[in-house]
């Protein structure tokens, strides 16, 4: 007979989540239990790493995949890392170890009390079975649960006396659906938008990160020269929608409400597509619209649609909207907008190096097609300026601002994307939120190059604090770390530079290695 075990990993193989990230318990054991040869676990050592590790998986591969965390404390030391998965709409597949059965209910240690409420409301499902049986297809539910649009993280708990239980034959039924989703606009719907699109005289784009995760890049770059519209990235920006040196381009827009309709002044029709309507940071009121703009959102999540306060909306799939749209556009005779010039090289001080030198040398040095994983706060406008991404899937960073994603994310992205070189810029007050993923690159020889900007402070909040007249806050310095005692400690190679030849240098050594290196840089301070 069957049972829950040999059901569940048919599920898993046969829906291609055969790469387990997790940190065990005694929970957890009996269904790491004969583990199959064809399925990889990858172990990280806190529950923050092993999410980070898997979102950046899911992110560069676009799947679903698995994780298994350790009861109620693995699942709380998860939720910070929920936040980015959540915003990010990574389709995680969570899953816990919970006490066996019969001895939920008088709380023995380990018991997950009420678990499907622990993790929201940052999970699309979560559930708990209430019978052994039902635990196969609870978890194909799931699954497909965080693979629908708008895809999402999904938690199922397990008792772990479940896994050994006998099921009935069909209950292998559900390793063999497939469940798709198809949504696009009628026709009705697209030969409105197309005719809005055409009377505008003068309409911007404004994309998000959705338009990357669907690999809808070309599609957007198509739909800006047609219409000839400067296209902007939308704030808070989790990925690389559009190739940073088109002549379309005009950067990542300001995440505050009246920074947006300023730089939006004077446009008639802005159109946002795959991202939400706006994800605001700072707090500087105003107008949501520049006056006499109308606003059209394109997105595939019913509930960023509801939630905006302002503009229409339309929900449905990107890539297949967009690519009935396009044949429905009149080639404008706008004249088409003027590249953003370059910028100018910054001056390194003795034994430290500029930010923005470091990012000039990036652009120089690294693979045209190399993917960035970002997590340095204070220097996110400069890089956008100086490093030019080109492909989909380019740039990740965390998408609700939670630190701890850089380190374990472009882990899980190396994972993913062998072929292509993983480069994490992480801030050195970023990198101690989830550092022990250093010690999973070494282990498992994920060959990312990890640079920590070394500006000894929270640069980001010693910004916020001048913006927020807090600036005698407490807590806003980390001095006295040291990068490469902590790399060499987890097991990776570490070298600091500070200057820029020595940096070069180590760079070019780190790009031709073949396992991770860590490079730390002195670095001065710079405005976000
Ligand atoms: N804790 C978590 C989990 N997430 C956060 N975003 C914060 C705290 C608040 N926070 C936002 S930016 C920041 C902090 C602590 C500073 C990050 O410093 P660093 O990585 O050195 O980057 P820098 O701003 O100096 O470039």
């Amino acid at each position: 007979m069957p049972t829950v075990h040999s059901v569940t990993y048919q599920l898993l193989r046969r829906q291609g989540l055969s790469v387990v990230f997790g940190n065990p318990g005694s929970n957890e054991l009996p269904f790491l239990k004969d583990f199959p040869e064809d399925f990889q676990y990858v172990l990280g050592l806190h529950e923050g790493v092993v999410v980070g590790m898997a979102d950046g998986y899911a992110l560069a591969s676009g799947r679903p995949v698995l994780v298994n965390l350790h009861a109620a404390a693995g699942t709380g030391n998860a939720m910070g890392a929920l936040t980015n998965a959540w915003y990010s709409h990574s389709p995680l597949v969570l899953t816990a170890g919970q006490q066996a059965r019969s001895m939920i209910g008088v709380e023995s240690m380990l018991a997950n009390v009420d678990a499907p409420s622990l993790p929201r409301p940052l999970v699309k499902w979560s559930y708990e079975p209430a019978c052994p049986e039902d635990v196969p297809r609870a978890i194909s539910q799931a699954i497909h649960m965080a693979n629908l649009p708008a895809k999402g993280p999904v938690y199922v708990s397990i008792p772990h006396d479940d896994w050994g239980r006998e099921v009935a034959e069909d209950a292998a039924l559900v390793t063999r659906r497939d469940v798709d989703h198809a949504g696009t606009p009628s026709d009705e719907q697209l030969a409105g938008l197309a005719e809005r699109l055409n009377r505008a005289s003068n309409p911007v784009l404004v994309l998000g990160p959705e338009v990357d995760a669907e690999h809808a890049n070309a599609l957007a770059v198509d739909l800006a020269e047609r219409l000839r519209m400067p296209a902007w990235v939308a704030p808070s920006a989790s990925r690389c929608p559009f190739p940073t040196r088109h002549a379309c381009f005009r950067g990542v827009l300001p995440a505050a409400i009246s920074g947006i309709s300023g730089k939006l002044e004077g446009h008639d029709l802005i159109l946002v597509i795959g991202a939400p309507v706006f994800r605001y940071h700072q707090y500087a009121p105003g107008r949501y619209l520049p006056e006499g703009a109308e606003l059209i959102h394109l997105t595939s999540d019913a509930q960023e649609a509801a939630r905006a306060p302002m503009g229409d909306a339309l929900v449905g799939g990107l890539y297949a909207t967009l690519n009935k749209l396009l044949p429905a556009l009149r080639q404008s005779e706008r004249a088409m907008p003027e590249p953003l010039p370059l910028p100018q090289p910054v001056p390194d001080e003795p034994g430290r190096l500029a930010p923005e030198s470091v990012f000039d040398a990036l652009d120089e040095l690294a693979p045209k097609d190399a993917i960035f994983v970002k997590e340095s706060t204070s220097t996110v406008t400069a890089f956008w300026q100086r490093v030019e991404m080109r492909q989909p899937d380019s740039y990740f960073f965390p998408a609700a601002g939670g630190l701890g994603f850089g380190l374990p994310a472009a882990v899980g992205v190396q994972l993913a994307r062998p072929e292509r070189q993983v480069i994490a810029v992480i801030g050195d007050g970023s990198a101690n939120y989830a550092i022990s993923a250093l010690w999973s690159a070494a282990q498992y020889g994920v060959p990312v190059v990890f640079i920590i900007l070394r500006n000894d402070t929270y640069g980001a909040l010693r910004w916020f604090s001048r913006m927020l007249d807090a600036e005698d806050a407490p807590g806003l310095d980390v001095p006295g770390l040291d990068f490469c005692a902590l790399a060499r400690g987890y097991g990776v190679e570490a070298v600091c530079t500070d200057t820029r030849d020595a940096f070069e240098s180590a760079l070019r050594q780190a790009l031709n290695a073949t396992k991770p290196m860590l490079i730390e840089v002195p670095t001065t301070t710079i405005e976000p």
